[in-house]
């Protein structure tokens, strides 16, 4: 299997591994007591109920540990949420600009494109903004997604760490073409990116 396509993946990946599998094991555990509930405690004749009132073991119990499940998953998703909004200063800056219905980049030299160009291993961020109505910038591959607001600049950052072509979606419903509204970003060598950026 080839390297993750930038570091936020295995985080992002974890923490849905992680949720889903607590989901699953929680789902499939509270089934079974139940089936076996409806079993073994099925009222049958001449039984006299007892009234239970409380018992405090079961209900610290109950308390005690999803509060902790809570709170792990509240911990892995917001200390991944930080890493991915963690930008550096000096990253590799593109001007995004999402309008209906396609994204167009533009870099600081003032070249401009309609697929991302970047160069690999290094920081970049993207600064963007929409013409138009609301849409959003997703990296499926790059596990990252940012909504892109009329009258409001909203940023992402990545550093890929693979060669190769990423699709790139508008994933916010933007009117008839919203289906279409597809791009690309395409990861380079460092030489061969600084060899296109500074051709005229
Ligand atoms: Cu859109």
């Amino acid at each position: 299997m080839s390297q993750a396509p930038t570091v936020h993946v295995e985080s992002v990946d974890f923490v849905m591994l992680y949720i889903v599998g607590i989901s699953v094991i929680l789902l499939l555990g509270i089934t079974a007591t139940m089936i076996y509930f409806v079993f073994k405690y099925n009222r049958k004749k001449g039984h006299q109920p007892v009234d239970i009132e409380h018992n405090t073991a079961l209900e610290v119990t109950w308390i005690v540990i999803p509060t902790i499940l809570v709170l792990s998953m509240f911990y892995f998703g917001y200390t991944s949420f930080r890493e991915i909004r963690n930008i550096p200063e000096n990253s590799f800056k593109v001007e995004v600009t999402a309008r209906m219905w396609k994204f167009s980049f533009k870099y600081e030299n003032g070249k401009q494109t309609d697929t991302l160009y970047v160069p690999l291993n290094t920081p970049v961020k993207l600064e963007m903004h929409s013409q138009d109505v609301n849409h959003a910038f997703y990296i499926p591959a790059f596990r990252i997604k940012e909504d892109i607001i009329n009258g409001k600049t909203t940023y992402l950052g990545f550093t890929a760490k693979e060669i190769g072509d990423y699709d790139i979606a508008c994933a916010e419903y933007c009117g008839l073409n919203h289906s279409a509204m597809y791009s690309m970003v395409k990861v380079i060598p460092k030489d061969k990116f600084d060899q296109w950026y500074n051709k005229k």
